[in-house]
């Protein structure tokens, strides 16, 4: 006997890569679901080696009928669909942005925060973090051990596969075209990506900053509270298929060392530190696809503060920034929570 899971928005970048993660992990699964749009019904999706699901329509699907359903469908079916899911007794994961600052609905990278999955019955629904921010809090949670942080300042180097399937399209097809001087039309990016990087991801918000710079901000101190660090963050997206980079800045409460910073992120489930001050001593975003891990690189004391430091963090954003988290996230649930089936 296993459980009952179903993945709504099988077909875009990131409900693949749960179907992948699901299989690779071996996750007790007895049925899986894939569900999508009705513009889906009757594609098929890969679960594993040999096993090809059929798509189903998310919004007549019974969801009763599953134990955990893993969303990554966009808002509008995080609002509408989401809800509908829970009530009817099944819990959900949720990638979209929806729920996350929703008091009441845990937001949850399980090595920084696990303990905040105990409220998750309140309404049944979880909220999985924006890649960026998740990259980000593995590398902060381990050096938060050391001293208390009191700032951050962030760059982001974003892959377009955060913006899904029809944005890695563009990047290619603009790549492709500008050697043929063929240039397709712009459709997905606001400028130009090929050869280009763009400082806006996501809609501006009044003061300026975009959704997604807001979204690191209140989505970190959410994760790391009762800490109540400061963020100011700047998303550029930069012309990379899959794995975000960043920049990070951090002023600190108190002495630390560019060794106990190491050691501790060396020390913490889910981060690699690979740091030497020479040619290839650093990871960059093309070298972490497929890896679970997020990787520290560029330690190194930042000497215009007081107590200051800056490093260099790259993650795969299909797998720990979104599908890889949120199956953790479930594999706590059936190992904490849920019956045992
Ligand atoms: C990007 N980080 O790279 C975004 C994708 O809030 O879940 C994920 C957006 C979100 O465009």
């Amino acid at each position: 006997m296993g459980y009952k899971i179903a993945v709504v928005g099988a077909t875009g970048n990131v409900g693949r890569e749960m179907l992948n993660t699901l299989a690779e992990r071996n996750f007790p699964a007895d049925e899986i679901f894939a569900l999508a749009s009705s513009k889906s019904i009757g594609r098929t999706v890969s679960y594993g080696d040999d096993t090809d699901l059929s798509v189903l329509d998310s919004a007549t699907f019974d969801f009763s009928k599953v134990d955990i359903a893993l969303f990554s469908a966009g808002g509008e079916a995080a609002k509408k669909l989401a809800p509908k899911a829970a009530e009817a007794g099944c819990v959900v994961i949720d990638n979209s942005s929806y729920w996350r600052m929703e008091p009441g609905v845990p937001l949850v990278v399980p090595e920084v925060n696990g303990a905040a999955l105990s409220g998750y019955a309140k309404k049944n629904i979880i909220a999985n973090p924006n890649c960026s921010t998740i990259q980000m809090v593995m590398a902060l949670k381990p050096l938060q051990g050391i001293a208390p942080i009191k700032r951050i300042v962030v760059s982001t180097y974003q892959s377009v596969s955060g913006a899904g399937r029809a944005a890695m399209d563009e990047l290619f097809n603009q790549t492709k075209g500008i050697y043929v001087n063929d240039l397709p039309q712009k459709e997905e990016f606001t400028k130009q990506i090929a050869f280009n990087v763009i400082p806006h991801i996501d809609t501006f918000m009044d003061d300026g900053a975009t959704r997604e710079e807001w979204k690191m901000a209140v989505e970190t101190r959410k994760i790391m509270a009762p800490a109540e660090i400061a963020v100011h963050a700047t998303c550029v997206r930069v012309p990379v298929f899959v794995g975000h980079g960043e920049a990070v800045n951090i002023e600190f409460d108190g002495p630390i060392t560019v060794e106990e910073a190491r050691k501790a992120m060396k020390a913490f489930p889910g981060v690699s530190v690979v740091d030497y001050r020479q040619d290839e001593g650093y990871v960059t975003p093309q070298e972490v696809q497929g890896e679970d891990n997020v990787f520290i690189s560029r330690v190194r004391k930042d000497p215009t503060v007081e107590n200051g430091l800056s490093l260099w963090c790259v993650g795969d954003n299909l797998r720990k920034g979104a599908a890889l988290n949120a199956v953790q996230i479930a594999e706590a649930l059936v190992a904490e929570y849920l019956p045992k089936k």
